[in-house]
């Protein structure tokens, strides 16, 4: 039976080589990896997808790594990509980093040794651990490196969107609940937020939030905020963290929209269903996931992109946690 033993063995190199070449954990020279190839071409032991991959170099597989996938904002990403490669014979494998560095490098190498063919990171906190490779990468939102493409909302004009519509519905009280600061386009939505609120000469309070994964911990963060209730408008940094506000607000008697407006970002589907529903800044999940699976499928295809960021332009979908202008009137 071929196993690393007997490639090492036939090429005439040490098993700690063949080990490297095959995780793709360390240097080996051409020479010997052409050696090595050579070995695993004439050997016909292909027992499963996974040892195709190894043995090949290539396998069908797509790493995608998200925060996490109880987002709703997420879990449709996940399932829109996943429709869109497998349409294309690829399948997914999916990663949850729960926005842990440490975990996020634990999956890089873990998708590394499954010699996945390409991976799309979402709101990645690692910078070198994708460019020490050669699998094409393709990242949501986080600047990782000059080579990798991103693909983000211009989270700023988002941010404006929502002062701007909170300032028509009548808001002169507003707070800003702001998501965990590592992410740019959290920091730029805060940005946009604050810089159209000092057009219109109005100061806006902030509140810091440090997750947005867990409902559990959005809770916990909500249950701390005791004067909310004495804003009237409030622009949430996505529709998660909204709907936890809202929730909030119906425990305490607090009317929305007649006391306080709400705002969220993303439109996903979880805004249809919250009562009152709610009013929001679209990314559109489809045209991000769309981009992001179709474009790195041409990298792995050895395609040339030359776009190496790609803007998505964000909308305001409004529904009844803003006040209608008629009401306004
Ligand atoms: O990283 C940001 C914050 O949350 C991402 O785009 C999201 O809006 C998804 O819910």
């Amino acid at each position: 039976m071929t196993n690393m033993r007997n490639i090492a063995k036939e090429a005439g190199v040490g098993i700690a080589t063949v080990s490297r070449y095959i995780n793709n954990t360390g240097y080996v020279s051409e020479e010997v990896k052409s050696k090595i190839e050579r070995v695993i071409e004439k050997s016909n032991y292909r027992p499963n997808e996974l040892a195709r991959a190894i043995f090949t170099r290539n396998s069908k597989i797509i790493g995608l790594l998200v925060p996490n996938i109880s987002n709703p904002y997420f879990n449709e990403m996940a399932l829109i990509i996943e429709e869109f490669v497998s349409n294309l014979g690829f399948s997914i494998f999916l990663c949850n980093t729960n926005d842990d560095p440490e975990k996020e490098r634990h999956y890089i190498d873990v998708l590394q040794g499954h010699r996945v063919a390409g991976i799309i990171t979402v709101r990645s906190q690692c910078k070198e651990e994708y460019t020490t490779h050669d699998i094409p990468v393709i990242s949501f939102e986080s600047n990782i490196s000059e080579q990798i493409i991103t693909v983000s909302t211009d989270n700023y004009l988002g941010g404006r969107l929502a002062f701007d519509h909170l300032y028509e519905c009548g808001c002169r009280k507003m707070v800003h609940i702001a998501g965990p600061d590592f992410s740019n386009a959290i920091n730029d939505r805060y940005m946009g937020f604050v810089d159209a609120a000092k057009e219109k000469n109005l100061e806006v309070d902030i509140i810091q939030f440090k997750t947005d994964f867990q409902r559990k911990m959005l809770e916990a963060n909500i249950r701390t905020l005791e004067d909310i209730e004495s804003y009237d408008g409030i622009f949430v940094f996505n529709d998660i963290a909204a709907a936890t506000v809202i929730r909030y607000f119906k425990l305490k008697n607090v009317n929305i929209p007649q006391q306080v407006q709400v705002v969220g970002f993303d439109n996903s589907y979880i805004g249809e269903f919250l009562y009152p529903s709610l009013t929001t800044i679209e990314q559109s999940v489809q045209e991000v996931s769309k981009i992001l699976a179709e474009v790195l499928v041409k990298l792995i295809k050895g395609e040339a992109v030359e776009q190496r960021k790609i803007s998505i332009i964000p909308k305001l979908i409004q529904r009844e946690t803003t006040k209608t202008f008629e009401k306004l009137n």
